[in-house]
């Protein structure tokens, strides 16, 4: 028995599933989820000493690669100062003004843990600030997981098949509307049946938890118009995008204006970090200014924000990074394809930026819906495949793949290498 399934049968006696988030479970495609020991650049390294070229990057926040000597030096400067003062520090003044400063539409900004208290205090203050109920969503976006997200969302509960959460009361969900993303008629109605009800329209500007969704030319231009036109506040959830598309995040690229922004991952470097921000009208109402309520002892802590001010700074300086990990992409993604087309593999890849994803599907995937076509099967068995390669993947067809600076035209050619070898040994 490998260290990796040992240590799996101990983690499930004493943590649900034996992992301490479900998209780390490998429930859709089976196996024994690797234990990381140690990782370093575009390498981890399980505990049975086996290594692999990671296309996850813990889920976004890597963007520099692994253990990058400045972020660690940077957190063990700020560790040596102690670990957490529950008081106001240097560092989070300087890190609220480099968001306000990469992001214009930001005026003021909170720190918090996560993405998931971002939204969950984002989603609360567009309540307050409106004095409304509702708020809408898109199925298939995945928000983190606070009650009121948690209905038809994407990622870990889109991989288990599980449409909704169970546990949230009836009156919450009820206040959580859900449209389809791309399909701005679906919203319309949503505005058209629930008069001056909604306070929020809250979307990833780029959806990577229902795989990876591109927004159509126009939908995010037309949605901003309707919540301005009914006074609804547009919540961007730019966890994964933020800082990963660009200095501006996805609202920078397509030239979008929130009302509130919820970020994580990025501004981390990699520690437990969220924020929301934006107006600064909006963002006057939250305690101990206003009268919405939000707190935590460990925000702004100075081990994440040493390490979040240190990977900002460096893309702020470097902005070639975006353009590199992109062109990398765009290769992987143009090699892909051209696989595809010579194997006939019932797939298609989206991808922007830094990120992809490769559906095994034959139609183009645009919406949610359209995932529907993708075969799961196929993703565990390549997902499979890829590991005993060496080449560490999303372990869910609905999840997104990862480039980040420390990855190497040799790493990208790796994973077509074996992709190419994959198609070729098997019949679709
Ligand atoms: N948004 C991430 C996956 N899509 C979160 C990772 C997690 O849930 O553990």
């Amino acid at each position: 028995m490998g260290k990796s399934e040992e240590l799996f049968k101990r983690a499930k006696k004493v943590i649900p599933g034996g992992v301490n988030s479900p998209v780390r479970a490998y429930q859709a495609v089976g196996g024994v989820p690797r234990f990381i020991s140690k990782a370093d650049g575009a390498r981890i390294i399980d505990e049975d000493g086996r290594e692999y070229i990671d296309f996850v990057g813990s889920w976004g926040p890597l963007i520099l690669g692994h253990a990058r000597k400045e972020v660690l030096e940077a957190v063990c400067k700020a560790a040596r100062n102690g670990l957490s003062f529950g008081a106001a520090t240097r560092a989070e003044v300087e890190m609220a003004e480099l968001i306000k400063e990469m992001v214009p539409s930001v005026e003021m900004v909170r720190l918090v843990n996560s993405g998931t208290e971002a939204v969950m205090s984002a989603v609360r203050l567009a309540r307050g600030f409106t004095g409304r109920p509702k708020i809408i969503k898109f199925e298939g976006c995945y928000h983190g997981h606070s009650d009121s997200m948690l209905v038809k969302a994407g990622s870990g509960l889109m991989t288990g098949s599980l449409s909704s959460s169970a546990g949230i009361p009836e009156a919450t969900a009820n206040d959580t509307l859900v449209a389809q993303f791309n399909d701005i008629d679906s919203v319309a109605r949503l505005f058209e049946y629930n008069p001056s009800q909604i306070a929020a329209v809250i979307t990833e500007l780029v959806p990577g938890n229902m795989g990876l969704v591109l927004p159509k030319e126009g939908f995010l231009q037309q949605l901003r118009r309707f919540c301005t036109e009914n006074g609804t506040l547009l919540i961007a959830d730019e966890v994964i995008t933020g800082f990963r598309l660009g200095t501006g995040g996805a609202q920078e690229l397509f030239g979008i204006q929130p009302d509130l922004t919820t970020f994580g991952k990025i501004i981390g470097g990699g520690l437990p970090v969220g924020a929301f921000g934006g107006r600064r009208d909006i963002m006057s109402m939250v305690a101990p200014c206003g009268n919405i309520y939000q707190a935590g002892t460990l925000s702004g802590n100075p081990l994440a924000t040493a390490a979040g001010i240190t990977q900002l700074l460096i893309l702020k300086k470097h902005p070639e990074i975006y353009s590199r990990i992109s062109a990398l992409t765009q290769t992987l993604a143009d090699e892909l394809t051209k696989q595809i087309q010579k194997y006939d593999v019932p797939a298609t890849v989206n991808h922007i930026g830094s990120l992809f994803c490769m559906f095994f599907t034959n139609s183009r995937v645009e919406s949610y819906d359209d995932t529907h076509s993708c075969n799961v099967n196929v993703y565990a068995t390549y997902f499979n495949y890829m590991l005993r390669q060496g080449i560490y993947l999303a372990p869910s067809q609905f999840e997104v793949g990862f480039i980040s600076d420390a990855h190497t035209e040799d790493d990208i050619e790796s994973l077509l290498k074996k992709t190419e070898k994959f198609f070729r040994k098997n019949a679709f």
